[in-house]
């Protein structure tokens, strides 16, 4: 949940999931990057990244970013991954408590479709079923510089099989999965920085017209005088 400190600052929790060597760490590098280097009228990263690694470079643990709005300093995000290979499964759900809004990086080799899915599964179960109702989710269908891959087509049916898509008349279908094709890597760089403010604008709206709930965008909503911003 959004937490709010004694001086008003307010720290969001976004994280980055998916299975092992889908991008995670990859993205959040280049939004590091992205931020520092490019886009410096929204957020700003403060300090470094903290990356805990194992020797081959795969997370170990987990990674963490702080960002701060720079339209509003009091806004922080901190920003982490999840290790994604199967024996981290206890230490994902640690990182996963008081997470604010999550971004599903699925790997879109297509050798890697049982991998995403069992994440996925993982995912919901964490989560306690809460996503999207109370919890933003989006999705990166990564790696589409590579050949051959999955496209945002398939991943939707592949989240309707899972009830996280929902059909034009029910509650929730305002806040379906944007589902992004994108390239994490820094060199070519696709939808990152975009993704990641589309989850910052969704955990906001959350919080500012739904409680920390999917607003319910079926009713003409109550807006208040205040929105926050990135
Ligand atoms: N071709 C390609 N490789 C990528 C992309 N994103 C990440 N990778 C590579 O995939 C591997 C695993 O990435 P990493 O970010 O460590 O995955 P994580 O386990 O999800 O954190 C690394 O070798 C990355 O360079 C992408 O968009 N395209
Ligand atoms: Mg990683």
């Amino acid at each position: 949940m959004v937490r709010i400190n004694k001086n008003g600052e307010v720290f969001v929790k976004l994280l980055y999931w998916g299975p092992a060597g889908g991008g995670k760490t990859t993205a959040i590098d280049t939004l590091y990057r992205l931020t520092k280097e490019q886009y410096s009228d929204t957020v700003e990263p403060t300090g470094n990244l903290t990356k805990i690694a194992m020797a081959s470079g795969s997370t170990l643990y987990f990674d963490r970013g702080i960002f701060q709005s720079k339209k509003q300093s009091k806004i922080f995000y901190h920003i982490y991954t999840v290790a994604g290979q199967a024996r981290f499964s206890p230490l994902r759900k640690k990182i996963f408590t008081g997470t604010d809004g999550i971004i599903f990086v699925f790997d879109a080799q297509r050798s890697r479709l049982a991998d995403n899915i069992q994440s996925l599964k993982e995912l919901k179960n964490v989560s306690n079923q809460r996503l999207i109702s109370e919890l933003p989710l989006l999705i990166m269908v990564n790696k589409q510089d590579l050949p051959n891959t999955m496209k945002k087509a398939e991943v939707e049916q592949i989240l309707a099989q899972e009830n996280l898509f929902f059909a034009p008349r029910e509650k929730l279908h305002a806040w379906n999965p944007i589902v992004y094709e994108t390239i994490a890597l820094y060199s070519n760089a696709q939808n990152v920085y975009q993704i990641f403010a589309e989850l910052a604008r969704r955990t906001a709206l959350y919080q500012a017209l739904g409680n920390g709930k999917a607003p319910d965008m079926t009713k003409k909503p109550n807006l208040p005088s205040h929105v926050p911003d990135l």
